[in-house]
């Protein structure tokens, strides 16, 4: 037996998301959380199929499409990678509104998205760029010492974009594309140190530095849970540095954040406090995304790489 999973793949800022349209487990309905219960306790085998080798790569997110519980949503959405499953993905977010564009499902105009950690609002404009306001996001700990084997002590601070970043202002490595793999292996090591030093829930490291483009404010170097870095800023990172700088003062509310990615594409970003005591914002991220292929995955079990190369 072939089973058929209909995708449409696309790329935000570099980053590929896959929209797998139908073809996926029966979840049994509920929220957008209860199918993500459901597919990660007994459907593991279908992220592996869908984003890793040889039908994906270790930078491919999947976005497999769910009804939402939420009748005002115009879909639920859950997210994943090579590793795990995503609360959240800002870049996926734009590239699942791009797709669903292309396919006439939406028209430009504001749009709800049942995801497992909240509904986000999306807006696509008619010059097809996307904005997503994100759930809300916070900083969970500032300037936190962490002492990384081979590198010394490394202080970044942690917080809360739909995933868990720890960010790393101050380092020594140049944010370029011909440095990944010295980038990649740093902010391994990192990851390693922060989980074992007070904050296992961290899986997302970015290293910050100086913009390359006039008119940005930054440069980000996003690593991913499963090792991969994001060609995209990140849309969930770029809502948790919006909620470091909120709370550092350091960017006022309504004013933009033009964050860079490794690879030279660019969000925008900006925030409005929901609570201002407790540090929280409601970040809003707008990019474009470009829809690259209209596929159909097809599994066969006699392949014995069916379900991935884990
Ligand atoms: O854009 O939020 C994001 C994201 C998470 C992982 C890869 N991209």
């Amino acid at each position: 037996m072939i089973r058929r999973v209909p995708v449409i793949d696309s790329h935000t800022g570099g980053e590929p998301t896959r929209v797998v349209l139908s073809g996926g487990p029966d979840l049994g309905g509920g929220s957008t959380a209860d199918q993500l219960a459901v597919l990660r306790a007994q459907h593991d085998d279908f992220r592996r199929a869908v984003v890793n080798e040889p039908r994906g790569s270790d930078v491919l997110v999947g976005a497999l499409l769910v009804p939402p519980s939420d009748p005002a949503c115009v879909t639920g959405v859950i997210y994943f990678d090579n590793v795990t499953f995503l609360g959240m993905c800002g870049h996926g977010t734009i590239g699942l509104v791009v797709t669903l564009a292309h396919l006439g499902r939406i028209a430009p105009g504001v749009h709800s998205i049942e995801t497992p950690v909240g509904v986000v609002k999306v807006t696509l404009h008619a010059d097809c760029s996307v904005s997503l306001e994100n759930i809300p996001a916070h900083r969970k700990a500032k300037a936190v010492k962490i002492s990384v084997p081979g590198h010394g002590q490394v202080t970044g601070d942690v917080a809360w974009g739909g995933n868990w970043f720890f960010f790393v202002e101050e380092h020594d490595l140049a944010l370029e594309l011909a440095n990944v793999e010295a980038l990649t292996a740093f902010a391994w090591a990192i990851r390693q140190a922060v989980n074992a030093q007070g904050f296992p829930e961290v899986d997302h490291i970015v290293l910050l530095g100086p913009p390359h483009t006039p008119g940005a404010n930054g440069r980000s170097f996003v690593q991913c849970p499963g090792k991969a870095y994001d060609r995209s800023p990140c849309g969930t990172g770029t809502s948790a540095r919006l909620a470091c700088l909120a709370a550092d003062g350091r960017l006022a509310e309504g004013s933009e954040l033009v964050q860079e990615s490794i690879v030279g594409s660019s969000f925008r970003g900006s925030f409005r406090w929901v609570d201002r005591e407790r540090g929280i914002i409601v970040p809003t991220i707008t990019g474009t995304a470009h829809v690259t292929a209209e596929a159909t995955l097809l599994l066969d079990e006699r392949d014995p790489f069916c379900w991935g190369i884990r």
